[in-house]
């Protein structure tokens, strides 16, 4: 429906993953080298880290967040907060560019309005995975998530809105840009461990950008 509404602004198609998911392949485009110049200023004030999760364990995603608030896990649980942990600092901003690309990918699938407050950056290494979850930390789920993926190539999961419902797989490519909204917002997802390999500009890494309106 609304790919129809919008190819033509755009001339890239959106594929609707699951109901209420769209997924724009190479969305990001000649962006990526700006994307990940950007990355670095953040990453020099807000480093990449190892959460712990609520049991203890050390989660094989490395983070970092920017914009105003960041997603946080520790053994207290998981939350946003509005400085980094590690500092005591205001996360970094939010870069421009982040912004523009996020909303305009929001708007192709139907969300005009989408004003990101939250950008959680994951870094995937070989053998890196993410487990099954659902993303619920969020104030308002009528709001989309919007996911930017950069370096090699991952295997997206996606199960139902139960932990026991079927998983479909399919893979995510630098570039790669995914609206998650409506019925497939609160669906349970994760990350199959990661190939080894090679990327022109991220090296033997994945990095994955996710836009929340978290507060
Ligand atoms: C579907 N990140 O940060 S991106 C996460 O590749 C997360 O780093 C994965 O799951 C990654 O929470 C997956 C795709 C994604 C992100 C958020 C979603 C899919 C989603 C929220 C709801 C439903
Ligand atoms: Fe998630």
């Amino acid at each position: 429906m609304h790919d129809d509404l919008f190819s033509h602004l755009t001339s890239i198609p959106a594929e609707p993953l699951v109901p209420g998911a769209y997924l724009l392949r190479g969305f990001v485009g000649q962006q990526d080298h700006q994307l990940l110049r950007e990355l670095q200023q953040i990453l020099a004030q807000a480093p990449w880290r190892h959460m712990q999760t609520p049991g203890g364990l050390t989660m094989s995603v490395a983070m970092s967040n920017c914009g105003k608030l960041g997603w946080v896990s520790d053994r207290r649980g998981y939350r946003y907060a509005s400085a980094d942990p590690l500092s005591s600092l205001p996360w970094p901003k939010m870069p421009p560019s982040f912004d523009a690309l996020a909303q305009s990918a929001a708007a192709i699938a139907g969300f005009d309005k989408f004003k990101p407050d939250a950008c959680l950056i994951n870094r995937y290494a070989s053998g890196t995975k993410l487990s099954l979850h659902q993303d619920k930390d969020e104030r308002d789920f009528a709001q989309p998530i919007v996911s930017v993926s950069l370096g090699l190539s991952a295997i997206f999961l996606f199960g139902g809105l139960n932990r026991s419902d079927p998983v479909l797989r399919t893979e995510l490519a630098h570039g790669d840009v995914v609206v998650w909204g409506g019925p497939s917002r609160l669906r349970y997802h994760g990350i199959a461990p990661l190939k080894p390999g090679e990327h022109p500009l991220t090296g033997r890494v994945r990095i994955n950008l996710t836009f929340r309106a978290a507060g």
